[in-house]
C-alpha cells in the first residue's frame, strides 16, 4: 500500500489555486463486505451540479482502488481512470453515482484508508485517507450525510453517529450531521466496551463506550471519567453540546498519530486512551486526559465547523488545541500547564520556525499535506489564538466565539472567516494581526531600558529571520504582558499588556520612585524569543520574586541555561548563586511541588545546542552532555543533607491516585531521587522499585537506576514483569535508547531493533526507539555518524511500509545546519541516501528535500 514514486517532481498544490468543486453531494450510501484481502465497498452517492460547474464532467479521488463496476443513474459507465483518481462524463443534471470497488485491508502498512490492526479493521481518513476506501471527492469542503452498512463476521461493527439497525453479520449507522470524508470512521472487530452515559445539559441521554481489545477493559475508566468531564466543561465554558444518541470511543494498537476526531466515533491509538495506575504515568494520565478532551472537542471545532481546504488545517486544530489546554489548566494547574506546555513549544515548535522546515500556521503550499500536521500548526496555531484572546479580552472573545458557532455552523471555513467574527464582535482591525497567521518564524523582541526622573521606558525592536520563501517579514501585533517590581520584591505595576505593533515602539511608566526590575513576556503572551542584557542577579531576584508563576519559573530557566552555556564555553563550574537560589526554592514547602519540579528540570541538551547556536558558538553535542552530567552532580552535593528529607517530604502516602496533587508531588520526588542515586549509587531507588505499586514511581525508580551500578539487573526484571503488556513495553524500549551514554546509543539502538518485541510495522515501536535515538541529543550527535546511520537506515525501511510516520521522524535531522562541518558532512550523506532511495515515498521526499535545501 506504498504511494506510487515520484516519477517526476511531485507536484504541489498551492491556497491560491482554491476552487469549489463543481457539484454538491446530497446523500452517501456505503456498504461494506469486510474480507481481510478482498474487501468490497459499494457507494451510492447522489450528486448535484452547482451553477457554477461549467463542465459537466466530474473528477473523483482514489488511490489504491480496483474499480469493479460504475453506474451512473443505473446505466453502467466507464470512467477514464488516472493518477489519483477517476474522470467520468455526468449528465448535467441531478445524478446517482453506483460504483464497486475492492481493497486489502491486511495488505495496509501505511495505515491510512481502512486497514487492519491486531485482526480488528480500522480506519484514518484524515487528511486524504478516504480516497484510498472508494472513489469520492476527497476534500474538506464536501460535506454530507452518511448512511453505512457494514457485513462482517466481527462481533463490533461501529460507523459514524447513530445506530440504524444490526443483526447477525451486519449493522447500519446513520449520521445525520453532514460532514466531509476525512471524518468517516469504521470500525469491526472482536471488542469489549467499558460503558457509561452523560445527560446533556438540555436532558438529552447519550450512550458512550470506550471500545478495546480484551484483556484490555480495566483501563479505560480514566479514559471515561476524562470523556465526561470533557463534555460537562464544553457545555460549561462554551456552550456546546454533544449532538448524537452515542459516542464511541476505540482503541487500536497500530495508529500513526495519537488519535482521530472522527464524527461519533473517536480513533485512539492504544497509547493516548488506554490507562491503569500500575502500567502507566502520571504523565500518561494527564496525556490522554488532553488528547481525549482535545478529540472531543473537535466535534464543534473541527466536525461541525470544518475548514474549507487543508491550508487551513489550524483553523480547527489550533482552536483546538487552545481549547483542550485550557481545559488542562482548569482541571489541572492553571501556571503548570503554561509552563509544559512552553517547554514544548520551545522544544518542538522553536525548532521547526527556525529551521529549513519553518511555515506559516497557516502554509501557502504543499506536496503532501500529511507533513504538515506540525507544532506549528498545532501548538503555534494555539499560541495565536490566545495572543487574539489577551488582545481582545475574554468577554469579546466569548461573544466572537459564540458568533462563529452562530454563524458557521454547518460550513467549511477559512482562517478569514474566523477573524470576520472577531472584527465583527469586536470592532477591531485584525489585518495586521493576520500576520501571524502567512508569515513563518519566531520573531525576536529586543528590549532596552532607560529610568528618568521618574519615568520607566521599555523600549522594544521587532524582527524575524528570513525563513524559507520569506526573506522579509512586516512587523506583528505582538501582545507584550508586562508587570513591574520593586527591590524590595513588592509588585509596583500588576500584569498590562502592552501592543507592540512597529518595528520598534516605546511605553513609558510614569510615577516610579525608584528604577523598577520589570517581568516582561509575562505568562508567556506572546511565542517569541526575548532578548534583554540583565545579570544573574537579576534573574535569580525574579526567581525569588515574580509575581507572575511563569516568569518565576523562566528565570529559573533563564539561570539554568546560563550557567550550562558558561560551562560549556569557558570550562566554568556551576555558578553557585544559582545553585544557592535553587536549594532555597526546592526547600521552601509553601510553593506547589510541580512547580518546584518544574524549576529542578534542567533545560534539554537540544535546547543548550540551539541557544550556543544562536549566540555564534557551534554546538559540542558531548561538551554539552558533560555539562549536564557535571551539573547535576554537583547540585546533589550541594543537596546532599536536604535530599532524604526532601525525599521523605514528597513521598505520596496512600493508594495511587492520577491527580494533579499527587502527580506533582511524585514528579519532584522523581527529579530528588534522581539526584539521590548519584549519591547512594542506587540504594533508595532499588528499594522505591522494590515497593512501588505504580507505574509513575516504578518508571521513576527505575530510571533513576538506569546509570547506576544494577541499571541492567533492574531493566531485565522490568523486561520479565511488562513484556506481554505493549505499552509498557514501548516504554523499556525507548528508556534503554534514552539512557544510554552518548558513545552506546547507536549500538543499544541496534540491538534493540534487533529485539523480538522490535516491530517496525508498529507506530509506537519503532517511535520508541527511534524517537529515543533522535532524543538522545549526545548519542544521536555523536561524532562517529552512527546515531544519523542507524537512524537512516530504518527510515528507509521504514518507508515502503509507512510513509507518514517516516517522514515525520525525518525531522530529528531538521537542526542539522546548528552543528560542525563533519557532522553537517555525515548528515547531508544520510539525507542524500534517503532522497536517493528507489520508490520513495511522496510524503519522505518532500521532507527530506526542505530539509536539504533550507
Ligand atoms: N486530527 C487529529 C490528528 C490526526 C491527523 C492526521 C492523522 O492521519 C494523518 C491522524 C490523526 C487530531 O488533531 O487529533
Ligand atoms: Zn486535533
Amino acid at each position: 500500500m506504498k504511494d506510487a514514486a515520484p516519477a517526476t517532481a511531485p507536484e504541489t498544490f498551492y491556497l491560491k489555486d482554491y476552487k469549489p468543486f463543481g457539484f454538491e453531494v446530497e446523500t452517501v450510501e456505503l456498504t461494506f463486505k469486510l474480507a481481510p484481502n478482498s474487501t468490497r465497498v459499494l457507494s451510492k452517492i447522489r450528486f448535484s451540479p452547482q451553477d457554477n460547474a461549467a463542465d459537466p464532467r466530474f473528477f473523483l479521488h482514489g488511490e489504491a482502488l480496483k474499480l469493479i463496476s460504475a453506474k451512473i443513474d443505473g446505466a453502467p459507465v466507464t470512467p477514464e481512470l488516472i493518477a489519483g483518481g477517476l474522470i467520468c462524463d455526468t449528465p448535467g443534471t441531478p445524478f446517482t453515482w453506483e460504483a464497486e470497488v475492492e481493497i486489502a485491508p491486511a495488505a495496509n502498512t501505511a495505515l491510512e484508508g481502512l486497514y487492519m490492526s491486531s485482526g480488528m479493521y480500522c480506519t484514518q481518513c484524515e487528511a486524504e485517507g478516504f480516497r484510498k476506501i472508494t472513489y469520492y471527492p476527497d476534500r474538506p469542503d464536501v460535506m454530507s450525510t452518511f448512511s453505512v452498512r457494514i457485513e462482517g463476521d466481527e462481533t463490533v461493527l461501529l460507523s459514524n453517529g447513530n445506530p440504524a439497525g444490526s443483526g447477525e453479520g451486519w449493522a447500519e449507522w446513520h449520521d445525520p450531521w453532514p460532514k466531509p470524508a476525512y471524518l468517516f470512521a469504521l470500525v469491526a472487530g472482536d471488542l469489549v466496551n467499558h460503558p457509561d452515559h452523560f445527560t446533556t445539559r438540555s436532558g438529552k441521554d447519550v450512550e458512550l463506550n470506550i471500545w478495546v481489545r480484551p484483556g484490555d477493559e480495566g483501563k479505560c475508566a480514566f479514559g471515561m471519567e476524562a470523556l465526561k468531564k470533557s463534555m460537562k466543561w464544553d457545555e460549561d465554558v462554551y456552550g456546546r453540546e454533544y449532538d448524537l444518541d452515542i459516542f464511541n470511543i476505540v482503541a487500536v494498537d497500530d495508529f500513526n498519530m495519537g488519535a482521530m476526531e472522527n464524527k461519533g466515533l473517536n480513533i485512539f491509538n492504544s497509547s493516548c486512551v488506554l490507562a491503569s495506575p500500575e502500567t502507566s504515568t502520571d504523565a500518561n494520565f494527564e496525556r490522554i486526559e488532553a488528547i481525549i478532551a482535545h478529540e472531543y472537542f473537535h466535534n464543534w471545532t473541527g466536525n461541525r465547523i470544518t475548514c474549507r481546504d487543508w491550508f487551513q488545517l489550524c483553523l480547527k486544530e489550533g482552536l483546538t488545541v487552545f481549547r483542550d489546554a485550557q481545559f488542562t489548566a482548569d482541571m489541572r494547574s492553571e501556571p503548570v500547564k503554561r509552563i509544559e506546555d512552553v517547554i514544548a513549544l520551545r522544544a518542538r515548535q522553536f525548532p521547526e520556525d527556525n529551521g529549513p522546515l519553518a511555515h506559516p500556521p497557516r502554509p501557502e503550499q504543499f506536496q503532501e499535506i500529511n507533513n504538515f500536521y506540525t507544532a506549528t500548526v498545532y501548538e503555534k496555531g494555539a499560541e495565536v489564538i490566545g495572543m487574539l484572546k489577551r488582545l481582545v479580552g475574554d468577554d469579546n472573545y466569548d461573544k466572537a466565539l459564540d458568533l462563529y458557532f452562530d454563524r458557521h455552523d454547518g460550513q467549511a471555513c477559512t482562517i478569514e472567516d474566523w477573524l470576520r467574527v472577531f472584527e465583527d464582535a469586536t470592532g477591531r482591525d485584525l489585518s495586521q494581526f493576520k500576520l501571524w497567521y502567512s508569515q513563518a518564524g519566531t520573531p525576536r523582541v529586543k528590549v532596552s531600558e532607560d529610568y528618568a526622573d521618574g519615568s520607566y521606558t521599555l523600549t522594544f525592536e521587532q524582527s524575524t529571520p528570513p525563513t524559507p520563501g520569506q526573506p522579509d517579514k512586516a512587523p506583528r501585533v505582538i501582545p507584550l504582558a508586562v508587570g513591574l517590581l520593586a527591590a524590595n520584591g513588592d509588585e509596583l505595576r500588576a500584569t498590562e499588556v502592552l501592543e507592540l505593533i512597529e518595528a520598534k515602539q516605546s511605553f513609558t511608566f510614569d510615577g516610579l520612585a525608584s528604577k523598577p526590575v520589570p517581568s516582561i513576556l509575562r505568562e508567556f503572551s506572546a511565542p517569541v524569543i526575548l532578548e534583554r542584557e540583565t545579570t544573574n542577579a537579576e534573574r535569580a531576584f525574579l526567581l525569588a520574586h515574580d509575581t507572575d508563576p511563569f516568569n518565576r519559573w523562566e528565570a529559573g530557566n533563564a539561570l539554568a541555561t546560563e550557567t550550562r552555556v558558561t560551562m560549556v564555553t569557558e570550562g566554568a563550574a556551576p555558578d553557585g548563586a544559582y545553585l544557592d537560589a535553587l536549594e532555597k526554592l526546592v526547600r521552601d514547602d509553601t510553593l506547589d511541588p510541580a512547580f518546584r519540579a518544574l524549576v529542578l528540570s534542567p533545560p534539554s541538551q537540544s535546547e543548550i545546542a540551539q541557544t550556543l547556536h544562536d549566540r555564534g558558538v557551534t554546538p559540542d553535542p558531548q561538551k554539552i552532555y558533560d555539562a549536564a552530567e557535571t551539573f547535576a552532580q554537583t547540585l546533589a552535593q550541594q543537596l546532599e543533607t536536604s535530599l532524604p528529607r526532601l525525599y521523605a517530604a514528597t513521598t505520596v502516602d496512600g493508594p495511587y491516585q492520577p491527580d494533579a496533587n499527587g502527580a506533582g508531588l511524585r514528579a519532584l520526588n522523581g527529579r530528588i531521587l534522581s539526584l539521590l542515586t548519584r549519591l547512594d549509587g542506587g540504594e533508595q531507588a532499588a528499594r522505591q522499585y522494590q515497593a512501588a505499586d505504580n507505574m509513575t514511581q516504578q518508571y521513576a525508580a527505575l530510571a533513576a537506576l538506569m546509570k547506576a551500578e544494577n541499571g541492567e539487573r533492574q531493566s531485565q526484571a522490568f523486561f520479565d514483569q511488562w513484556q506481554n503488556d505493549r505499552l509498557v513495553m514501548d516504554k523499556w524500549f525507548a528508556l534503554q535508547v534514552a539512557c544510554a551514554a552518548p558513545d552506546a546509543a547507536a549500538k543499544v539502538a541496534t540491538d534493540l531493533t534487533r529485539h523480538t518485541l522490535f516491530d517496525m510495522k508498529n507506530p509506537n515501536r519503532f517511535r520508541a526507539v527511534m524517537g529515543a535515538l533522535a532524543g538522545n541529543h549526545a548519542g544521536f550527535h555523536h561524532a562517529s555518524g552512527a546515531g544519523y546511520q542507524l537512524l537512516a537506515e530504518n527510515l528507509i525501511a521504514l518507508d515502503s511500509l509507512n510513509p507518514q510516520t517516516t517522514a515525520r521522524m525525518c525531522a530529528a535531522f531538521q537542526t542539522w545546519k546548528r552543528y560542525d562541518s563533519a557532522r553537517q558532512a555525515s548528515i547531508r550523506v544520510e539525507l542524500e541516501r534517503i532522497l536517493a532511495t528507489e520508490g520513495l515515498s511522496r510524503d519522505t521526499h518532500e521532507m527530506v528535500s526542505r530539509i536539504l535545501q533550507g
